[in-house]
Parts: C-alpha cells; structure tokens; sequence
C-alpha cells in the first residue's frame, strides 16, 4: 500500500487529496494518514495541509523497501528483500537464509556492516553510504562455472556507471579501480555437493557516498569511492536498482547461452592486469609473470620466468611495481 501511495505522490508535483488518494486506492483516509507518518519516519518528507492534502518534497538518502519496490525492474534479483539496518555481514546473514531454502534472487542488503568480509577472511569497511549487498543464487550450472559469475557482476558494474567519464578498472577477478584505488569488491562464496551447486552467495560492496573521513587510516591509501572520484553524491537506490537489472540481464543471457563473450569483452578493454608484469598469490605460493591476455573462459593467460605459458583460474593479484 504505501508503495501505492508513494507512487500516487510521485506522478503528482503538486499536493493529492486524502479523498482522491482514498478512492484510488479503496482505503479509508485515516489508513492513508497512518502509512504517510510511517513514510515520514521512514525520512520521506511530505507536507500535509488540511483541505489540499499530501505533497511529496524529497525521497530519504537512505534506502527504504518502498523506494527500491518502486524503482527495481528486474525479473528475480532482489523482488524478495531483507533490509537491514545493520549486520555482522549480508554473505554471512545470506547463507543461513539460503541453507533454509530462502529463494532464488533473494536480496539482503545493509545499511552498514560491522564486519564486512573480503576474500581470505580479510576486514571489508563498510560504513553508512555505501551499498554493501550479497544475492543468494541458484544457477543450474556445473561447479567449475561458478567463478564466471564473479566476472559478470564485475563486468555489470562497469556498465552501470559507463554513462560516467570515470577511469574504471577491473583488477581480476573481483575488485574495481578507480585511479588504481579500490572501489568496489565482489566476494562468491559457494555451497556445493557431488551433485552441483546448491547455492552460491555473491556479494557486492561498492563505496558509493564515502568521505575519505570514511575510511580507516590502514586503507585511505588504497580506497575511493564514487563521491571522491565523480565529485558529487549518487542516489544510492538508482544505482542499486540500475545495477541488479544489469547483471540480471547478463546473468540470464549467460545462464540460457553459456556465452561469455561480452563479459570477457568487458574484462579485457577496463583490465587493470593485462599486458603488465604481476604477482599472483595464493595461500601458499607467490609467483611472478608478465600478464597475457584473458582466456574466452575467463581465466587469466600468463607467461612464467621460463617463459612457459600458463593459465590461472584464481589467485590474488599485485601488479610488481605495487608489489610490497
Ligand atoms: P578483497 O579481499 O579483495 O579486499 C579486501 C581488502 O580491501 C582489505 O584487506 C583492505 O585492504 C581493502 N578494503 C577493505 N575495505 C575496503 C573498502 N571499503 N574499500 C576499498 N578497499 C577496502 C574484496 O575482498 C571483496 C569484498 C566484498 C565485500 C562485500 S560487502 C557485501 C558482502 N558482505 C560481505 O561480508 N562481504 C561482501
């Protein structure tokens, strides 16, 4: 209902009747003044004036369930939503719903993360203004696939703000640069048995209205985000909703064809790593290589000291003269 409300205001700039709401919606008026003071408390500002009705002057910063309702037009990702205001960390929250059969598309999104996860258990800072998200996922696909939808919602980003004249880069497989300073990071964790996939848990942090104040003293260095790079705040339920419908439209292209030829794309004109010489770490390896090319699977193409050529399907990547 009060998404009904709300989009009554929105397709009026001036102030809608209590009656005229009424009748449209077929609710008495003293249920409208209810929702209208949820929706105040919820940091919609609207003016109420007796006798002329309800104005709707401003949206709040901060993500509601109505507004991303109104402005999400994806098929799955994100109709089902848990909002929080806070939480330990959306991947963690989003694998005890998926290991109860929480849907497919089921999207848990945080207003801010206490303790946010990177890859190899690192720290993710995850304050107030930035979209810090995990989708639960149930691909019908084989196991060795799952590492290709990193790439794709690395890829989907990149079209989501290419509208912008940023200097985006793509550090394979899973985090975006601005001005070599991270932006954005992707972190798929997977359930699986012999039989397949039985879920797989994608979540995305992106810096969206961060203050260099924002961020801790050990990553101002070597974090940004788009406020800092574009110079100007974004509305953070367009860019969310903006961005599911992306990646939903790759995620299901590449779900009914198996064709990756776009994020590949993608991947090699924004990469960060190609035609350079970097350092791939693992848990119990560092190697040096020149960086070739990206394989039309998504892993990367590189040659050894030996000179030898080899393919990498995972691993942490510096470039060497960043190498510490
Ligand atoms: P990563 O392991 O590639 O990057 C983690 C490293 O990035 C940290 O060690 C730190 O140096 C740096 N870092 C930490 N926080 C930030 C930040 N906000 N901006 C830039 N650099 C930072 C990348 O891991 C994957 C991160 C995924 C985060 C999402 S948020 C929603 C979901 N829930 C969750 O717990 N994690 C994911």
């Amino acid at each position: 209902m009060r998404k009904k409300i709300l989009e009554l205001l929105k397709n009026n700039n001036d102030y809608v009747s209590g009656e005229f709401i009424s009748n449209s919606l077929g609710v008495s008026r003293t249920a409208i003044w209810k929702h209208i003071n949820t929706l105040k408390s919820e940091g919609y500002n609207i003016d109420g004036v007796s006798r002329k009705g309800y104005k709707l002057l401003s949206t709040p910063k901060e993500f509601t369930q109505e507004e991303i309702a109104i402005l999400l037009k994806t098929n799955v990702l994100g109709q089902n939503l848990h909002l929080l205001d806070s939480v330990d960390s959306t991947n963690s929250y989003a694998k005890k719903l998926a290991f109860n059969n929480e849907p497919n598309g089921t999207l848990i999104l945080s207003k801010e993360q206490k303790s946010g996860r990177g890859r190899f258990l690192r720290h993710w800072s995850s304050p107030k203004g930035g979209i810090w998200a995990s989708l639960i996922l149930r691909p019908h696909m084989e196991i060795k696939q799952a590492p290709k939808v990193t790439l794709i919602a690395a890829a989907a980003l990149v079209n989501t703000l290419s509208y912008l004249d940023l200097d985006i880069k793509i550090k394979w497989p899973n985090d975006l640069l601005i001005n070599d300073k991270k932006f954005c990071g992707i972190l798929t964790e997977m359930s699986a048995d012999m039989d397949g996939i039985n879920y797989l848990i994608l979540g995305f942090g992106i810096n969206v209205n961060l203050n260099n104040s924002d961020f801790p003293t050990e990553i101002k260095d070597k974090g940004t985000s788009l406020l800092i790079e574009y110079g100007k705040e974004f509305d953070l339920t367009k860019l969310l909703c903006n961005y599911l419908f992306t990646f939903e439209t790759m995620y299901e292209n590449f779900l009914v064809t198996e064709d990756l030829t776009e994020t590949i794309d993608i991947i090699k004109k924004y990469s960060y790593n190609i035609g350079k010489n970097i350092i791939v770490s693992s848990a119990h390896s560092s190697d040096s290589y020149y960086c070739i090319d990206l394989s039309s699977e998504g892993e990367l193409i590189v040659r050894d000291s030996k000179n030898e050529i080899k393919t990498l399907n995972s691993g942490e990547i510096s470039l060497k003269e960043n190498y510490k």
